[in-house]
């Protein structure tokens, strides 16, 4: 089974530079911070702790937009790099974790995923759809386009050549969706690509809606599977440290049962855990936001309620 796998955790930071919101690259070490490590070696883990990734030297690069593109060097600079240190590790038969940091680092770790596991699947949860392309992106931030530039639509970036189209739209899967742009439900519409939105955990319940989304992309439960969590998912006041909350988000307890159950189906290859941004909030909100990072990652990685 999994449980004997070693469990590469990488934690990266974001791109400083990159967003109005700079303080999203203290998000990964603050979970390191918090116990995570120990946490996970508890459960079994044999961890190996990559270190906290800085970029600085790519900070320095001048960087002026492209199109409208924010930082486009440095996010192609450190995304890259991340690809080549997942793809490394799932190489070696490691279970891959990247704590984050802003979205746009998932461009790398289902890169390196999928250069590994060219059958992977994709569950993708989050508030938002992340699937901007240059033609549709209103505010520049890469961290809302990574799924487009993984599919490989919208207009190509030189500066992004590295990214291969290598994921498929009928691979990838929302859950918690309620703050898509107009022109990204154009995109969802156009390939077809399936999301449960909030409206559909109101509907069906936590339980239905995982079932269908894993029969959509792994309707043999044969594919291996990359869980990209965005912590903007979850509801504000159950994670509030965070820099685009949307009301409306997963309960404490969705946002585990979705974890479990990837868990559970012995699938799971590799884990983002993205967007946690402790300078967003007052302490005991940081200290909130990171406890439940750590938990959720726990619940990703085996750890059951009995
Ligand atoms: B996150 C927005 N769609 O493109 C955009 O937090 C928000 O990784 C993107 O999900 C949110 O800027 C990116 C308005
Ligand atoms: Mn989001
Ligand atoms: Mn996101
Ligand atoms: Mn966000």
């Amino acid at each position: 089974t999994n449980a004997f796998w070693d469990c590469r955790l990488s934690a990266v930071p974001s791109v400083v530079a990159r967003c109005p919101r700079p303080g999203v690259d203290k998000g990964p070490i603050s979970l390191v911070e918090a116990g995570l490590i120990e946490q996970l070696a508890d459960l079994g883990w044999q961890v190996n702790f990559d270190g906290h990734h800085q970029f600085e030297e790519v900070n320095a690069l001048a960087d002026p937009p492209i199109g409208k593109l924010k930082n486009p060097r440095l996010v192609s600079r450190v995304t890259e790099s991340v690809a080549k240190v997942v793809g490394g590790h799932a190489k070696n038969g490691e279970l891959p974790v990247t704590l984050g940091g802003d979205h746009s680092l998932a461009m790398g770790t289902i890169s390196g995923t999928l250069e590994q596991y060219p059958d992977a699947c994709v569950v993708w949860i989050d508030a938002h759809a992340d699937i901007n392309t240059v033609e549709t992106t209103d505010s520049g931030n890469i961290h809302g386009m990574p799924v487009s530039f993984l599919l490989g639509i919208g207009t190509s970036v030189p500066e992004f050549a590295w990214v291969k189209p290598l994921l498929k739209a009928d691979r990838l899967v929302y859950i918690g969706l309620r703050d898509v742009d107009a022109g990204e439900k154009r995109i969802l519409k156009e390939h077809n690509i399936k999301a449960f939105s909030m409206h559909e955990v109101d509907k069906y319940g936590i339980g239905k809606v995982v079932e269908m989304a894993l029969d959509h992309v792994n309707p043999k439960r044969d594919r291996p599977i990359h869980l990209s969590f965005d912590v903007d998912a979850l509801d504000p006041s159950v994670a509030p440290s965070t820099g685009t909350p949307v009301r409306g988000g997963l309960t404490f307890r969705e946002g585990h049962y979705i974890c479990e159950e990837i868990w559970a189906t012995g699938l799971l290859v590799a884990l983002d855990l993205m967007e946690v941004n402790p300078s967003l909030a007052d302490p005991a909100s940081v200290q909130q936001t990171v406890t439940i990072g750590c938990s959720l990652v726990r619940s990703a990685l085996g750890e059951t309620l009995l």
